[in-house]
C-alpha cells in the first residue's frame, strides 16, 4: 500500500464515552493541536448524519421515524462500513483521523437494548479498520447530570446511558483494542492535555505498524 509523502500512514484515533463527556470539543480541540503541530488531522463523526443511510438514522434519532432495532443497528454499522474507502484513503495519506464514536458505541447502544447478546452486536463491524487508540471519556452519572438536562434524542435518559456505561466497562476488557481511559470530569484543558499525550504516542507506533481489522 502506497504510505504517502511521509511514507509513514496517520493513525486511526477514536474518541468514545457516554453523552455529554465532551467527546466532540476534545475531538475538535485535539485537531486543531494536531494541525498546529503539522501533524495532518482530520475529524470524523458516526453517525454521519450527511449521507442517505446517515438520514434516516438521524430522523430516527430525532425521534421523526420508527425504526425496527436491528434495522437501525445494521444501518448503523453500515454507515461506517460506507466510509471506510474515504478512511483508508485519508489514513494512506499520512493524515491521522479523529473520530467522535465508532463501532464501540454501537455496541454499547444497541447491547444496552433489551434482547440483544453483545456477540450479535460485534458481527456486523467486524472487519472494519481497527483504531490505534480508543480513548474512554470517563464521566459518571452525577458528574454528567451537573452539565445540564439531556435533549430531545433517543437514547437521552440517565436509565439508558447508565446501562450503555456498563456495556463500554465490558468492552474495555478487551486486550485486543487499545483503551485508554480519560477522565473527562477534569477540566477541558486537563481532559485535552491527557488526550493530546496519548494521540502522540499512538501516531509515533502507528507508522511502523499496518492497519489492523476488528
Ligand atoms: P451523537 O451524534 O454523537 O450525539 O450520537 C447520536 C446518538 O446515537 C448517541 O445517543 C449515540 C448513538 N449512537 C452512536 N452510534 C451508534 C450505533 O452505532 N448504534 C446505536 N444504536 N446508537 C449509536
Ligand atoms: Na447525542
Ligand atoms: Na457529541
Amino acid at each position: 500500500q502506497w504510505l504517502g509523502m511521509a511514507g509513514t500512514r496517520g493513525a486511526l484515533i477514536v474518541l468514545e464515552g457516554v453523552d455529554r463527556a465532551g467527546k466532540t470539543t476534545q475531538c475538535s480541540k485535539l485537531v486543531q493541536a494536531l494541525q498546529q503541530s503539522g501533524r495532518p488531522a482530520e475529524m470524523m463523526r458516526f453517525p454521519d448524519r450527511t449521507t442517505t443511510i446517515g438520514q434516516l438514522i438521524g430522523a430516527y434519532l430525532e425521534n421523526k421515524s420508527d425504526l425496527e432495532d436491528h434495522t437501525v443497528h445494521l444501518l448503523f454499522s453500515a454507515n461506517r462500513w460506507e466510509m471506510v474507502p474515504l478512511m483508508k484513503k485519508k489514513l494512506e495519506q499520512g493524515i491521522t483521523l479523529v473520530v467522535d464514536r465508532y463501532a464501540f458505541s454501537g455496541v454499547a447502544f444497541t447491547s444496552a437494548k433489551p434482547g440483544f447478546r453483545l456477540d450479535w452486536c460485534m458481527q456486523p463491524d467486524v472487519g472494519l479498520p481497527k483504531p490505534d487508540l480508543v480513548m474512554f471519556l470517563q464521566l459518571n452519572p452525577a458528574e454528567a447530570a451537573l452539565r445540564g438536562q439531556f435533549g430531545q434524542e433517543r437514547y437521552e435518559t440517565s436509565v439508558f446511558q447508565r446501562t450503555v456505561q456498563q456495556r463500554f466497562e465490558q468492552l474495555m476488557k478487551d486486550q485486543t483494542v487499545n483503551w485508554q481511559v480519560i477522565d473527562a470530569a477534569q477540566n477541558i484543558e486537563n481532559v485535552h492535555r491527557d488526550i493530546t499525550a496519548h494521540s502522540l504516542n499512538a501516531i509515533n507506533k502507528a507508522q511502523n505498524l499496518p492497519l489492523g481489522e476488528l
